[in-house]
């Protein structure tokens, strides 16, 4: 039985949160609760949009809290330099305590053009830091600002809702049911063989 508490414990701490857009930094479930970045280095930037770009990703708790931060920076930025300028969302509103459901999620159109530094061809690292039930999670993302990066696409900034992330979460909802259940599957097969050993 111990096998099956330690099985138990392994699967809950699955994943936590990804992100999928834009690229970030190798995940690590085992190092994710590491400040900054989950304990990665800076890595390849991608493109990202001064207006009207959006962090994606994918929550594997029921809730959680999320604060998406830049740093305007040719360098990998230190912990400190992080959480002092938070992306706008929704019209200008700082993205911090965004309240987000398992499943997809997305922040909403980000509007970077006020941000000090915010120029074209400037490198940059956003963080996001998520606050869930097993503690504080962090991911980073190295990019490039560029007028020219492909804009996210109109349906994930559901404006006008004053909770972008929240509302595009129903949609991916079933997704992450059935995958669940598909782990939820494979913990049964390896309950029922552990027995039949024992
Ligand atoms: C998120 O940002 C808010 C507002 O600045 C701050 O109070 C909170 O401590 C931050 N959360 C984390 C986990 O850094
Ligand atoms: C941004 O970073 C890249 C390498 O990651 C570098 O080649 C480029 O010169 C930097 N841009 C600026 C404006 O410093
Ligand atoms: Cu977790």
């Amino acid at each position: 039985m111990q096998a099956l508490a330690l099985l138990l414990a392994a699967s809950s701490a699955f994943a936590h949160f990804t992100i999928s857009s834009p690229k970030s930094r190798k995940f690590d479930e085992d190092t994710e609760n590491l400040g900054p970045c989950g304990n990665q280095v800076l890595g390849a930037r991608s493109q990202f949009p001064i207006t009207g770009g959006s962090i994606k990703g994918d929550l594997f708790h029921p809730t959680a809290t999320a604060n998406f931060s830049i740093v305007i920076s040719n360098t990998d930025p230190t912990a400190s330099q992080f959480g002092k300028v938070f992306v706008p969302i929704d019209g200008g509103k700082e993205a911090t305590n965004v309240a987000l459901k398992q499943g997809s999620f997305d922040s909403g159109s980000i509007d970077l053009s006020k941000v000090s530094g915010a120029v074209e061809g400037a490198n940059a690292t956003l963080q996001v830091v998520v606050t869930t039930t097993d503690g504080i999670l962090y991911q980073c993302m190295d990019v490039t600002l560029s007028k020219d990066a492909a804009v996210a696409p109109a349906a994930s900034s559901a404006a006008g809702t004053g909770n972008a992330a929240a509302a595009s979460a129903t949609g991916a909802t079933t997704t992450t049911k059935s995958s669940a259940m598909g782990k939820g599957l494979g913990l049964l097969i390896a309950v029922a063989s552990m027995l039949f050993v024992m």
